[in-house]
């Protein structure tokens, strides 16, 4: 039997703690993490917090000891939560998924790599080539998305920039046949601009300079998912672009806008296949229609500089969705026959940028927070709610347990027409110059009375900051989160001039034309106003959450130890902090009020019925019900355990683990006992 609590490493689960409070949380955290024990439970919620150095943890022989055992059986692991999503989904035909939540750096990214790995390792016994085909391929997958969509920040040097959702798909033998990858709003603003330590995406580092051995390795990736010569060709030629356009330098003569570096824009014609006086052209004007008339209207070198700069991300952007799309064609599962072969099922794994703030927050870390805002709504709901929900429904007798619920902070931001991004879709939306200080102007007058909004100015004419607080009841602390609003509007519209569009979109580079498709549209063809950024976001975080939310879920809730990356440091107020965040006390506290564990009637019996005289090797109690009472009284546990309509609750995970050891005893006695009727002893 695994360590469940010992002095020297301390409880396996939260839920054992003597007392439920902070201190004693956290100073079993803090005691596990000294000893190497970097996962622990609440309950079936893996707790995990960063080691920041290889840990001998992740092998093939651990990878067998996980391999269809029970989650108590085993000290706590990932794998054992990534067991667990793939039984239920093998044995009882669910559609599971693992949510992984953290702040930035907390190891959320190697959380899902290992539970990949995980998976890819206990199927496929048959070593089916098709089956591996497809391993192979959603392995390699990360390579390139890493690559492309994670940078350096001062929080992670390998942060990624953009949220992943990855289902897998499972045949009726439990198999991966394929897969999807969903990706979430990427912070393309990085390629023009990096708060200071920080660096734009890996892709444009991995030349043979100074990452070249990662860049030999995404190469190959690439080459292995199907990507074609040309096809990588011209990633490189738009990392290229991307880079050449940062150096370009727009000034004026007189009323006239100019580039200053001609050169650049012939570099820039041969990488996009086009014209130089094209991409002249797109610089520095754009084409408008008048109703009866088609102009060129001349941009004032700063418009000029924003379109260069909007052309770079957007077309960053582009070039990330188009990888995602290209792995998804790969991936995707093919010629399955759902009435031959039977309901096709899936594990998904969500991996999205942590919270973070920063010094000065944007409209990135506005959309990456709410993100997370939405997540620990989703896990309240799940965990929090529908635990006190199921013994109701059970007719178990349950205390009300409360918890901050922050739904009110997700309304704040996503409400329709009250929200923040209603707002702010609401200036976007109004003709002549809206600037962000009027933005916040309307946010004020519109939200002033919430009581999880502020704004004050901080400097005089540039910077304006509002607030919201987020789970400040439960937690002793409030936590105050500001944004500034400088760039909302800009980052919001999110407009790229059609003029790029149609440039790109008449290359004679196939490739880069065909990530651009509306670029066919042509100057008076009335196009619809695009959705804006933020509306984009909080659909895709809606859809979600509706997916998450009919799956059955598996948390792993990773937290950081220290800020300087260190293996020894548990930096305990930042720890505190994390776990307060996560609501991992309350989430404790709902968890040992209720009960550790549940299971059916039937699975019950089936699993423990060897240990008692009335059960083994079948009852005649009127009832399953009766028969694990009966079994549950022989032991001398009935004290720990309640009888709900079709499910016994037991409270504590000392009795399962109590149950688990006579269970063991009995089926070696079991064994030596049919062991001797075949050698005739008997
Ligand atoms: V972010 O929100 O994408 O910025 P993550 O994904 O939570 O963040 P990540 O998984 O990238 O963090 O982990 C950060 C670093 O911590 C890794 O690059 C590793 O150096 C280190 N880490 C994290 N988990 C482990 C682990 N299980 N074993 C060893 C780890 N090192
Ligand atoms: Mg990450």
């Amino acid at each position: 039997m695994a360590e469940h609590e010992s002095p020297e490493f301390g409880k396996a689960d939260f839920v054992l703690l003597d007392n439920v409070s902070m201190e004693e949380f956290m100073a079993n955290l803090k005691l596990r993490f000294e000893k190497s024990r970097i996962y622990s439970y609440i309950g079936e919620v893996v707790v995990s917090v960063n080691p920041y150095r290889a840990m001998n943890i992740y092998g093939r022989d651990t990878i067998e000891q996980y391999k269809g055992r029970e989650l108590y059986e085993r000290p706590p692991h990932l794998f054992a939560i990534a067991d667990a999503a793939y039984k239920a989904m093998k044995r009882r035909n669910k559609d599971t998924c693992i949510v992984i939540s953290g702040e930035s750096g907390a190891g959320k990214t190697e959380a899902s790599k290992y539970i990949m790995q995980y998976i890819a390792a206990i199927t496929n016994p048959n070593q089916r080539a098709e089956v591996e085909r497809v391993k192979n391929m959603l392995l390699k997958s990360n390579c390139v998305l890493e690559a492309f969509g994670n940078a350096k920040t001062n929080r992670n040097d390998n942060s990624s920039r953009f949220g992943k959702y990855m289902d897998i798909n499972f045949d009726f033998k439990g198999d991966p046949i394929g897969g999807h990858i969903n990706n979430y709003l990427l912070e393309k603003s990085r390629v023009i601009f990096q708060q200071e330590g920080e660096r734009s995406f890996h892709s444009f580092y991995q030349s043979a300079i100074n990452d070249g051995a990662d860049f030999k390795a995404v190469a190959d990736a690439m080459k292995v998912i199907g990507f074609t010569p040309e096809e990588i060709q011209t990633v490189y030629k738009i990392l290229a672009t991307i880079l050449h356009l940062g150096n370009l330098k727009f000034g004026c003569d007189g009323d006239v806008t100019l580039i200053e570096n001609t050169k650049v824009v012939t570099v820039l014609g041969d990488l996009l296949s086009t014209k130089e006086e094209n991409v002249t052209k797109a610089l520095l004007y754009r084409t408008v229609s008048t109703g009866r008339d088609v102009i060129d209207k001349q941009h004032t070198d700063q418009e000029a500089g924003y379109g260069r700069d909007a052309l770079a991300k957007a077309i960053y952007e582009r070039l990330f969705c188009w990888i995602v799309g290209r792995i998804n064609d790969v991936i995707e599962v093919k010629n399955y026959d759902a009435r031959v072969h039977g309901k096709n099922t899936v594990i998904g794994v969500l991996d999205i940028y942590g919270f973070e703030i920063f010094q000065n927050n944007s409209f990135e870390q506005f959309c990456i927070n709410y993100c997370n805002e939405k997540l620990q709504q989703l896990f309240i709901q799940l965990v929090l709610k529908q635990e006190q929900e199921e013994y109701q429904r059970e007719g178990i007798p349950w205390k009300h347990i409360d918890y901050f619920n922050n739904q009110v902070i997700v309304d704040l931001v996503e409400q329709q027409h009250k929200g923040i991004f209603a707002v702010l879709d609401e200036a976007c939306m109004n003709v002549g110059k809206v600037t962000d200080e009027m933005f916040l102007q309307a946010l004020n007058n519109k939200l002033g009375k919430h009581a999880h909004y502020t704004s004050r100015k901080v400097y005089t004419h540039t910077h304006a900051l509002y607030q919201h607080s987020s789970r400040p009841l439960s937690c002793s602390c409030a936590c105050v989160f500001r944004y500034s609003v400088l760039g909302f509007i800009d980052k919001n519209k999110d407009t790229l001039f059609q003029d790029f569009k149609r440039l790109l979109y008449n290359s004679s580079n196939p490739v880069l034309r065909s990530m651009w498709p509306e670029g066919k549209l042509g100057i008076t063809e009335v196009t619809k106003r695009p959705l804006t950024a933020a509306t984009l976001f909080k659909n895709s975080m809606i859809s979600l959450v509706e997916n998450l939310s009919c799956k059955e879920p598996y948390y792993v809730r990773c937290i950081k130890p220290n800020d300087v990356k260190s293996p020894l440091l548990f930096e305990r107020e930042r720890c505190r902090h994390q776990v307060e965040y996560l609501g991992l006390l309350e989430n404790v506290r709902v968890r040992r009020a209720g009960f550790a564990n549940r299971q059916t009637y039937p699975r019950f019996l089936q699993r423990y019925k060897m240990i008692s005289q009335f059960t083994w090797p079948n009852h005649d109690l009127p009832s399953d019900r009766e028969a694990v009472k009966r079994l549950l009284q022989g032991c001398g546990f009935e004290h720990d355990a309640a009888y709900g309509k079709t499910k016994v609750f037991i409270r504590t995970p000392r009795t399962i683990f109590s149950l688990e050891e006579l269970r063991v005893e009995m089926v070696q006695r079991i064994v030596l006992f049919l062991q001797k009727v075949w050698r005739g002893t008997v």
